[in-house]
């Protein structure tokens, strides 16, 4: 099961613009084929069908609990999206057509479903797809498509980086380069105890370092591309039986376990848009009845 905390795993900076075709970029890494939807239900999904959980626990471990930081990655993304849409024109006269100049942005479904806000669609709006998800029930064969899944996911964080100077979308992008390359590097290495074949080798995937992305740079300052995080408060113990030994693809440092979650940021509260009647037309009606509900707890 999961225990929800009210909290990013980072904090994001506030949004400073209205940046409509960066979140409609963003997209793909909530919603595309390598987006965090596909990596928390991949690992999700084959965690539950997992066989001989006790006897292979190392692994089966590894799979659970990198599920629970996707739902965070999940979460992350999308709270990106909805940052770099916070911004966007609002109005209590629709006859003012506030929303026209958003009908030539090139991701409409953000304002016409979302109000605004994301989708659970890639950059295109082609929804997400169960079709995604593959759970063969094969320990190698699954650990060699998360592998596989996570090498495809860095290399689309890395071209939607190229794509945007937005400084919130960079900060996540940032962040999700450095956890994803450590997933990407716990599945190699899952791989390499049960085969014997040197899969870190063929990191890092793509051939960059995460160096050479400054918004990485302050992440691996604080060691967080050598931490597997358990999320949990006791329960996922074994992952170091993977996860040990040193961070050979990148600058050589011990890898460590870390029980819990990392510290993480407030969420951002969010603007209202009248235009998109979220989360009301008139806003001071409900928030002065939720006002009233609370003083009453
Ligand atoms: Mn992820």
């Amino acid at each position: 099961m999961f225990l929800r905390i009210d909290k990013l795993q980072i904090e994001l900076p506030a949004t400073t613009k209205f940046d409509p075709n960066a979140a409609a970029a963003v997209q793909e890494l909530l919603g595309g084929r390598f987006g965090e939807m596909s990596t928390l239900n991949n690992y999700l999904h084959q965690s539950v069908a997992f066989k001989q959980k006790k006897q292979l626990r190392p692994f089966y471990e590894l799979v659970a609990s990198i599920t629970a930081e996707e739902v965070g990655h999940v979460e992350l993304v999308a709270a990106t999206i909805n940052c770099l849409l916070d911004q966007a024109p609002s109005s209590d006269d629709p006859e003012a057509a506030p929303y026209e100049a958003v009908k030539d942005m090139r991701f409409a479904h953000h304002f016409i479903q979302g109000g605004p806000g994301h989708t659970v669609a890639n950059s295109h709006g082609a929804p997400w797809s169960g079709d995604y998800v593959f759970n063969s029930g094969n320990l190698v064969l699954d650990l060699l498509h998360n592998f596989f899944l996570e090498c495809g996911a860095r290399t689309h964080k890395a071209r939607v980086y190229e794509m945007t100077s937005n400084e919130t979308a960079r900060t996540m992008i940032g962040y999700l380069l450095v956890r994803g390359g450590v997933h990407q590097a716990a599945y190699a290495l899952a791989l390499e105890r049960v085969t014997g074949v040197q899969m870190s080798r063929m990191l890092p995937l793509p051939k960059i370092d995460n160096a050479k992305f400054e918004h990485t740079r302050r992440w691996e300052e604080r060691g967080e591309h050598t931490k597997l995080y358990s999320f949990s408060p006791e329960d996922y113990t074994n992952t170091g039986a993977v996860w040990s030994g040193k961070a050979e693809w990148a600058d050589g440092a011990d890898l460590q376990v870390v029980t819990g979650h990392p510290e993480g940021g407030e969420a951002p509260e969010g603007t209202a848009n009248s235009s998109g009647f979220a989360p009301e037309y008139k806003v001071e009606e409900i928030t002065e009845i939720a006002k009233r509900l609370m003083k009453n707890m």
